[in-house]
């Protein structure tokens, strides 16, 4: 694959992704609402609005495989989730369908199935348990992949991703972070691999208190070279300084599922 977009180009996911995504593919074009300036040599940049379809068309002309970043990223009002994360992420597969895109990598969330426990290990089949319209959201997406695949054979690999960082962050990323370099390599296998067809995955790294069994991801090849405990100090450092949370801390979404919170502790999730 030659080349590739990378919509939401301006957010933190893309600002990680862009150097490394710049190894390996020749053209990267970016895409975003924010005018994207510090372009390096191999690298472009489009204007889109996601709720606008004949801007998103502009964007995905020409390229063969798309990574969809672009949307909400966090929690927000309905208004706002409708038009960057639903009708946002249906004109992105709309508009790849009608320009001949090969793939998509859709960027998933783990609050699409926030409301699993935390004392369950889950593989990326179970149904959607979103813990915010921003989790519904992403369940959305996924839905819409599986769709445009099966309907249309787009290759679609969803990643629910963890949290991306440098380093694990407290307690409960222990279980979610992953590395830019592992997130990249997971990318990459969603853009190549000959096998993806609609795929979901984990976007973790080798996570010893990892609460997602991540074999689908395993099965084509992945190999995360970062370990969430080896920065385990650091993490339970900023973990002491943060109040209890009695819901968020019993599931996998945490404080996603607390905001808002008044359904039983003991009924709600699985
Ligand atoms: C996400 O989906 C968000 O995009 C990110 O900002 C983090 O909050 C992450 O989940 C998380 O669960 O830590």
């Amino acid at each position: 694959m030659e080349r590739i977009l990378v919509t939401g180009a301006a957010g933190g996911i893309g600002r990680r992704l862009r150097p490394l995504l710049r190894q390996a593919y020749p053209e990267v074009r970016l895409s975003d609402r924010i005018p994207v300036t510090d372009l390096a040599p191999g690298e472009t940049f489009v204007s889109a609005e996601l709720d606008d379809l004949p801007s998103v068309e502009r964007a995905v002309a020409g390229i063969e495989g798309i990574v969809h970043l672009g949307g909400m990223s966090v929690e927000h009002d309905w208004p706002t989730i409708l038009q960057s994360n639903i009708i946002g992420v249906y004109n992105l597969f709309e508009a790849a369908r009608r320009r001949g895109v090969r793939r998509i990598v859709f960027a998933s969330s783990n609050h699409a199935v926030g409301f699993y426990r935390r004392h369950r290990r889950i593989g990326s089949e179970v149904p959607p348990r979103p813990d915010t319209r921003y989790g519904v959201s992403k369940a959305f997406g996924e839905a819409l992949g599986a769709f445009y695949a099966d309907k249309f054979g787009l290759g679609v690999f969803c990643i629910r991703i963890g949290n991306v960082d440098d380093k694990p962050v407290d307690k409960r990323r222990l279980s979610i972070w992953i590395h830019p370099e592992d997130l990249c390599a997971l990318v990459c296998i969603g853009l190549e691999h000959p096998d993806v067809s609609y795929n979901v995955v984990y976007g973790a790294s080798d996570n010893e208190r990892a609460w997602w069994d991540n074999a689908a991801a395993y099965r084509l090849g992945y190999r995360p070279r970062h370990r969430a405990e080896d920065h385990v100090a650091h993490a339970l450092a900023a973990q002491a300084k943060l109040p209890p949370d009695p819901v968020g801390d019993v599931f996998q979404g945490g404080s996603f599922c607390s905001v808002e919170f008044a359904g039983d502790l003991e009924q709600s999730g699985s």
